[in-house]
């Protein structure tokens, strides 16, 4: 008979910090010997995003940026106030400095292009989670960051519509009981807390891996019924007495699901429907960098049938199924979702 397993979660799996070191240090000290220092630059622009949005998601409540902006995005979701100052606050810190050459964004119907001949592209969503954010839940910024094969070509969908597996670097801002940059540039996974106080994001945790024995699945188990068939099949696998004795923990904010599971061993999955075979999370500038980010902390990411890094866009919207977290419980996801 299993019994609940301890809640109470196991280290997190990665060092940390034993002095205060800043983002900016941090990425410079950690920056490749070949670097031009472009790339950390660039990932430090996006700090400052977060940091912008991270002082209004605080105060969403006082500024009346709750509720709706009164339209509706490319998704055809509620656009909420929060949502397109994140959107803003991204596009504001990542214009004019000659870095990037184009934005994809989910509150865009399109790319913007800002530079021609900067060397990168940002993927991201600008806030995403944002209907939690009426009911104080956490949310997230995740973004993608890809460089330009060959600057000297005029910009075309080629530059973004890339696999994950072409990514140079990745990560989120969560903004929850504390603000805090996940990212990885190849080299590892690493946290950094904001001290708003100070205005700086200090290293809280370099080189997250997943720890080796999972506590957490993230499923809406809501949506079960809407399920493609092998998805039960899974959930069948959990509730064995031979099987890792996990938990339930579905926040409903990818960022935070995903964050957590980093953090204590888990795995967080959207899986398709049979009315949506596609689900509902986007490939580019969700389903990729978490990806991404997954693979550099020792996890990997599936779309139930094939590693999500290798997937090459058709669209810059383009959904899909998500399963992302612990190694070997997606691999667990493939082999049910494959039984017939
Ligand atoms: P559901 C938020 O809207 C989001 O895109 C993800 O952050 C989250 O994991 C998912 O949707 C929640 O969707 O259908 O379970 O409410």
């Amino acid at each position: 008979m299993k019994t609940d397993p301890d809640p109470g979660p196991p280290p997190v799996g990665g060092r940390p910090a034993d002095h205060l070191v800043t983002i900016e240090r941090f990425l410079i000290d950690h920056q490749p010997a070949s670097a031009t220092g472009s790339l950390s630059r660039l990932l430090n622009d996006i700090a400052l995003a977060g940091k912008l949005i991270a002082s209004r998601t605080r105060r969403a409540g006082l500024t009346e940026l709750l509720g709706k902006a009164g339209v509706t995005n490319v998704q055809g979701e509620d656009q909420k106030l929060m949502d397109v100052y994140a959107d803003d606050a991204m596009t504001a810190v990542l214009s004019g400095q000659g870095r990037v050459a184009a934005i994809v964004s989910e509150e865009q119907p399109a790319p913007l292009v800002i530079d021609e001949a900067a060397p990168y592209i940002v993927v991201h969503d600008p806030l995403d989670g944002s209907s939690n954010i009426d009911s104080n839940v956490s949310v997230g910024t995740i973004f993608g960051i890809y460089r330009r094969e060959d600057v000297s070509r005029p910009l075309s969908d080629a530059d973004w519509l890339r696999p994950g597996r072409d990514l140079v670097a990745a990560g989120y801002v969560l903004y929850g009981t504390s603000t805090m940059l996940v990212y990885s540039a190849g080299a590892g996974v690493h946290a950094f807390t904001l001290d708003p106080e100070v205005g700086e994001f200090l290293l809280t945790w370099s080189d997250l891996r997943f720890p080796d024995d999972p506590v957490y699945y993230s499923l809406n188990l809501a949506s079960a019924p809407r399920w493609e068939t092998g998805m039960g099949r899974f959930v069948e696998w959990l509730n064995r007495p031979d099987t890792p004795n996990l938990t339930q923990r579905y926040i409903g904010s990818a960022v935070a699901d995903f964050h957590r599971n980093l953090l204590h061993g888990g795995v967080f999955g959207y899986p398709g429907e049979v009315s949506r075979p596609e689900g509902k999370l986007r490939l580019l500038y969700e389903g990729a960098p978490l990806a991404y980010l997954a693979e550099q902390a020792g996890g990997r990411a599936s779309d139930g049938i094939r590693d999500l890094l290798a997937i090459e866009p058709t669209g810059i919207h383009q959904r899909t199924p998500v399963f992302v977290g612990d190694r070997r419980l997606v691999d667990r996801l493939e082999i049910c979702l494959a039984e017939v």
